[in-house]
């Protein structure tokens, strides 16, 4: 049988053989104890490209998230967010469960917030009202379509919020995403907030990890709440390896799939009744479906019978997101299949 095309994620990429081979010939230690080589190299690396003091190797983007929320606030704190964002929405309320916080989630049209939509959620400084802890943002936004936060709508969040003592936590998973977007480093887009989690198993392929990045007492302090949360991680270079790889060779294979999203894009737009509301800047579409006469879900199940994964965000709208393991070939063919499924495409010709 033909492989599935597999549009849910970035995070289905499989290693590559030149992971596969450092992780096989990767040298290793008890991390916990500090001993794991090929892990310090991936942290010293990761920090050096963020311009930063430290870096920490974490199972998951969302222990990062969690670990760097649960540092900058005291329990009872609000976490200043964008309603879509993934720590609201797709993180098991673990900043709730695990951190004591609250969620003060900010709606915005196009998931870009700015000062101006942050600022009137800032709770005012008096001892019987909860006090905000953390404003959270997310470069690219994940469901508001891969969007990218200019760096100057980001740099001025950030002097704002420091200037109220307000400490800004960026969850960077698809930074490196933005930067390329932007044509900036990650360092430059990233200078200003108080702490970066990225992730390294979603377009740069490795299968598991992400970085937590910051000043050298914050990593200290991130250690310890790893630990805390079931992070502590043995002989955990062999993940180490793929991430190294990750990290230095994969960077610049993010422009091609910036490239097939640009593809779906402009053929999903001369679908009638398929709506993209976004600019399509990253690796990432969001999609209204509603005038198809399919709702998402149906059209999700087609796609699938068919061999084409895609997600649907809601009873409207789905989610396709380009990586390496999908090639231009496969999306010409995912294309094809949508023709055939939306009702609304017969008669309109794939190209
Ligand atoms: N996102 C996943 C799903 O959880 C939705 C995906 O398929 O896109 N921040 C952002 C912005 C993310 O998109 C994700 C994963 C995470 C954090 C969490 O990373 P992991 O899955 O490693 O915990």
């Amino acid at each position: 049988m033909t492989p599935w095309i597999d549009l849910r994620s970035d995070t289905v990429t499989k290693p590559t053989p030149e992971m596969r081979r450092a992780m096989a010939e990767a040298e290793v230690g008890d991390d916990v104890y500090g001993e794991d080589p090929t892990v310090n190299r991936l942290e010293q690396r990761a920090a050096e490209i963020f311009e930063r003091e430290a870096a920490l190797f974490v199972p998951s983007g969302s222990m990062g998230n969690l670990i760097s929320i649960r540092i900058h606030c005291d329990h009872g704190s609000e976490v200043i967010c964008e309603s879509r964002g993934h720590i609201f929405n797709f993180e098991m309320a673990s900043m709730s469960a695990i951190a004591g916080c609250l969620p003060r989630p900010v709606a915005t049209d196009d998931g870009v917030l700015t000062w101006k939509h942050i600022e009137p959620a800032i709770r005012p400084k008096i001892y019987y009202r909860a006090q905000t802890g953390l404003i959270s943002l997310e470069n690219t936004h994940n469901i508001a379509g891969g969007r990218v936060l200019p760096t100057e709508v980001q740099d001025q969040i950030c002097d704002r919020a420091h200037e109220r003592a307000i400490p800004v936590h960026l969850d960077g998973a698809r930074i490196f995403n933005a930067a390329l977007a932007l044509g900036q480093s990650v360092a430059a887009i990233t200078r200003k907030v108080d702490s970066i989690m990225f992730c390294l198993s979603k377009g740069l392929g490795a299968p598991v990890g992400s970085m937590v990045v910051g000043s050298r007492d914050f990593i200290a302090k991130a250690r310890v709440y790893r630990k805390m949360f079931g992070g502590g991680m043995r002989q955990v270079g062999v993940l180490a390896a793929a991430g190294l790889v990750a990290l230095e060779k994969h960077p610049p294979l993010l422009r091609r799939d910036h490239q097939k999203a640009q593809r779906l894009a402009e053929a999903l737009r001369e679908i009638p009744g398929v709506r993209i509301a976004h600019q399509v800047e990253t690796n990432i579409l969001v999609f209204d479906v509603s005038g198809t006469g399919l709702a998402a879900p149906e059209l999700s199940a087609r796609l699938k019978e068919r061999g084409v994964l895609a997600n649907a965000v809601d009873p409207n709208t789905m989610r396709m997101v380009t990586h390496y393991d999908v090639s231009e070939e496969d999306i010409e063919r995912a294309l094809r299949v949508l023709h055939e499924v939306v009702p609304t495409a017969r008669g309109v010709a794939a190209r």
